[in-house]
């Protein structure tokens, strides 16, 4: 008889809407995405479902008779979980897992999910519980009445309908105002730590989850960060001095990467997180060019980047992974580096050193630097 401790994974069934403003072959894309994310949580993808609709159906967001179909066809299959590509209400995804009689849940859940994983210092942490409360809100329904439990750890079982849902609200929201006041307090050591750094220029390096900003980091710091072929192996900030010219040096921070239809509340929640992008001399901002979508994916990270106020005249593009694209290639637009094979890594530098100009350290002891790994 086999025993294992390993829980068996997850076999996961993924479905995507095709609309007027989202055609076919941008959601098998998506898709393909959707199942990198949902491998990099752990998860085994055995078979994916496609409808074509005017709008999303309010009730079960594909077709009442295509939910059933994919009920049947993920059984077959023996999926135990429906993951759609889009924002599902608290009412569709009830609808739905009564109709296929399987869980379901969507691309914002997963990700959730995965941080959640990943998820390892105390700010991490309390983020990543933040964005998932208040992913939770909105979405709650009679049925879910175990959260009271988990957010606030009363036992409030039995209440019934419309009281038991408000009673769950209340605690959420408490916990929510509990968490973002622990949030403030470490934003605020961050901040003094910012300060004690002083005249050393940060680069931070940012971009579209899986481009290389940890191996570029490495490269640039000689840290050991891990670097993963994963959606989101990084989640905290990690900041390391590196040398930019000869004696002098920088602080570069590495960055939880950023992926399309990233949850709003993920981004606001991991607001102490980023602002190591926010505070940043200069922004690195690193594009894996050997992506066949390469340029949507920058166009998700320079969103983001607007999104938390970072003006463009402090991002350098940088293209990375050069070595996997062809040599006849033009090879403008950015600088180009692959942080595997050091291709491009001087040139990379040598911009460092002139948009820092003077105000480069001339390498103050380490220990002068707080809060650096
Ligand atoms: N061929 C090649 N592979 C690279 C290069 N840079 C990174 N990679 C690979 O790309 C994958 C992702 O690299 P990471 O450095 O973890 O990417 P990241 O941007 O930090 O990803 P997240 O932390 O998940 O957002 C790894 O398998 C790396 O080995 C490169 O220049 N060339
Ligand atoms: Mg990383």
């Amino acid at each position: 008889m086999e025993e294992t401790n390993v829980a068996r994974p997850r076999r996961a069934f993924l479905v995507g809407l095709i609309l007027p403003v989202q055609p076919g072959h941008v959601v098998e894309e998506h898709l393909d995405e959707l199942a990198q994310l949902a491998e990099s949580a752990g998860a085994v993808v055995v078979g994916r479902a496609m409808q074509a609709r005017k709008a999303p159906d309010p009730a079960t967001f594909v077709g009442k008779g295509k939910a059933e179909e994919i009920g049947t066809e993920a059984q077959a299959l023996e999926a135990d979980l429906l993951i759609f590509d889009d924002d599902l209400s608290g009412g569709q995804v009830k609808n739905l897992e009564k109709s296929t009689k399987l869980s379901v849940m969507d691309r914002s859940g997963l990700i959730l999910d995965l941080f959640d994983q990943r998820a390892r210092t105390r700010e991490a942490r309390t983020q990543v519980e933040l964005a998932r409360l208040n992913y939770m809100l909105p979405r709650l329904t009679r049925q879910w009445s175990h959260l009271s439990r988990q957010a606030g750890g009363v036992g409030t079982r039995g209440g019934e309908g419309e009281k038991q849902l408000e009673q769950d609200r209340r605690l959420l929201r408490v916990r929510v105002r509990r968490l973002e006041e622990d949030l403030e307090k470490i934003e605020r050591t961050r901040g003094v730590q910012r300060r004690g750094r002083g005249e050393v220029p940060t680069v931070a390096l940012t971009g579209y989850t899986n481009a290389g900003k940890s191996t570029l980091f490495n490269r640039l710091t000689h840290a050991g960060t891990l670097a993963e072929d994963r959606l989101f192996a990084t989640l905290d900030a990690k900041l390391r001095r590196g040398s930019v010219d000869g004696a002098r040096s920088a602080v570069f921070a590495d960055t939880v990467g950023f992926i399309r239809k990233l949850p709003h509340h993920l981004v606001s929640s991991f607001r102490s997180t980023l602002g190591e992008i926010t505070a940043a001399d200069v922004v690195l901002h690193v594009v894996d060019r050997s992506h066949p979508r390469w340029r949507e994916q920058m166009e998700v990270a320079e969103a983001v980047m607007d999104d938390l106020g970072v003006e463009r005249d402090r991002v350098v593009t940088v293209f990375n992974k050069s070595d996997l694209v062809a040599p006849e290639e033009p090879k403008n637009g950015g600088i180009w580096v692959s942080a595997v094979t050091g291709e491009g890594i001087p040139a990379l530098k040598a911009e460092l050193v002139r948009r820092f100009g003077s105000s480069l350290a001339a390498s103050p002891p380490r220990e002068a630097l707080p809060g650096l790994a």
